[in-house]
């Protein structure tokens, strides 16, 4: 079992105190591929045991949340304990994300658990399914059986970009020893079989490669698989030579030694539910940005044909990226000094393809932005790298800052965030951001 910090422990044992005396419970989620997975670990956890749930997913926590049964919020709720505090049932509060003031509160029956208070990193080292998986663990350690759902909402979180670290590798360590996870080392491509596999690759993506029908035909010729085989059948000879080519095509392409090396590497999957981790998640935020987040819970539960509705929503995403990130990479973006840009139409896609464009496509030295203009605002997405953050490059702070000094509002991480300004202020937003990053970087 995973070792906690001796305060955080004392909290997960009061809140699997909360579990084990009521019989009925709210989950109240956020709206994305990890609160999906951190309320699915929640409700089978409360099944096994024939409690009873009412699973809701939300984008913001509502004002005034329903007072009549316990409450266990995931992924969301660490902005808003000051109220969650003065709610008479007891409230569970399991939320990985990093807020200003650390809220605590005094008696056993509000239980907040926020990994920043106890040294350990919300941001990569635990996410709000990890800290579900937890607290199932501890209430029943047979639920290390629902490991593939913990770590589905971290690799949603994007927290496994060069692996699990911190508790979700302890979790992880656990799934391995307890047998529940077995690991198999591969290209990050999944598809009908390995030609389908290459056609839709968007992340990783490869340019000049995926989706372009007569190169993919020539590459898999050259390495000789036939187009049919499954990925997972294609033999490890023949799988580290497309490796090597595909490497070889992103090196000329001078993409950073980092992204070259995260396109292959262990996959893990869970034998009990005849699922990948990789898959899942991807599944999930496909279901969370199409807002059917009830049809991820439902895969989750064990629905077959929720997963194959899932599965076709995710294909038909899939396509639309390709089409775009073509269209990125025939283009380019508008240049800026000091930043990158290309319009959007559709919101929910700017952030993602603003990301892939910016790590295998783009110029590496500025940030991108992917801008979408909405009736009375423009939406803006911004993505960085790690050299760029090393160098001093914070764009949550940024955003916040210039989206500010425009009437909007902004903020974030680091390496991804976003702002929302009034449209008329667009070309001025612009502007002072590209001259911000110039004085950082310059
Ligand atoms: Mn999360």
């Amino acid at each position: 079992m995973v070792e906690l910090p001796k305060g955080l422990e004392k909290k997960y044992e009061s809140a699997s105190e909360i579990l084990n005396s009521y019989n009925k419970f709210r989950v109240i989620s956020h709206y994305d591929g990890d609160g999906i997975s951190a309320a699915s670990v929640l409700a089978l956890t409360l099944m096994r045991e024939n409690k009873g749930f009412h699973a809701r997913f939300v984008s913001k926590l509502p004002e005034n949340l329903p007072k009549d049964i316990p409450i266990i919020l995931t992924d969301i709720g660490n902005s808003q304990l000051e109220d969650i505090k003065k709610i008479d049932e007891p409230v569970i509060v399991l939320d990985h994300h990093k807020v200003d003031e650390d809220v605590e509160s005094e008696d056993e029956e509000h239980v907040f658990i926020n990994p920043h208070n106890h040294g350990i990193n919300g941001s990569d080292e635990v996410c709000g399914a990890t800290l579900a998986l937890i607290l199932s663990m501890i209430y029943d350690k047979k639920n290390v059986s629902l490991s593939l759902y913990g770590l589905a909402g971290a690799a949603a979180d994007k927290q496994n970009i060069e692996g699990f670290i911190g508790l979700n590798e302890s979790l992880l360590k656990d799934a391995l020893d307890e047998k529940e996870i077995t690991e198999n080392v591969g290209l990050f491509i999944d598809g009908k079989n390995i030609r389908d596999a290459l056609l839709k690759a968007c992340d990783p993506y490869f340019p000049g490669i995926s989706g372009r029908e007569k190169e993919i035909d020539r590459i898999l010729e050259d390495v000789d698989i036939d187009h049919e085989t499954p990925v997972d059948d294609v033999s490890s000879k023949a799988e580290r030579k497309l490796n090597t080519l595909l490497v070889l095509s992103l090196l000329e392409r001078d993409i950073p030694s980092h992204v070259i090396d995260s396109i292959r590497g262990p996959h893990y999957s869970s034998k009990r539910y005849g699922l990948s981790v990789d898959i899942l998640y991807k599944l999930l935020n496909s279901t969370a940005r199409t807002k059917q987040a009830g049809l991820g819970m439902s895969i989750c539960l064990g629905d077959k044909n929720a997963f194959k509705k899932a599965e076709e929503i995710r294909e038909s995403y899939r396509d639309e990226m390709i089409e775009r990130l073509h269209s990125l990479e025939d283009d380019g973006p508008i240049e800026k000094e000091n930043i990158q840009y290309f319009f959007e139409e559709k919101k929910e896609r700017k952030g993602e393809l603003a990301g892939l464009s910016m790590l295998y496509i783009f110029d590496q030295s500025k940030p991108t932005l992917g801008v979408c203009e909405l009736e009375n605002n423009v939406d803006i997405s911004a993505r960085g790298t790690k050299k760029l953050v090393n160098n001093g490059l914070d764009l949550g702070k940024l955003c916040r800052e210039i989206s500010e000094k425009f009437g909007g509002s902004g903020g974030g991480h680091d390496i991804a965030s976003g702002s929302r300004v009034p449209i008329d202020k667009r070309d001025d937003f612009l502007a002072e951001f590209d001259k911000a990053v110039g004085e950082v970087l310059g």
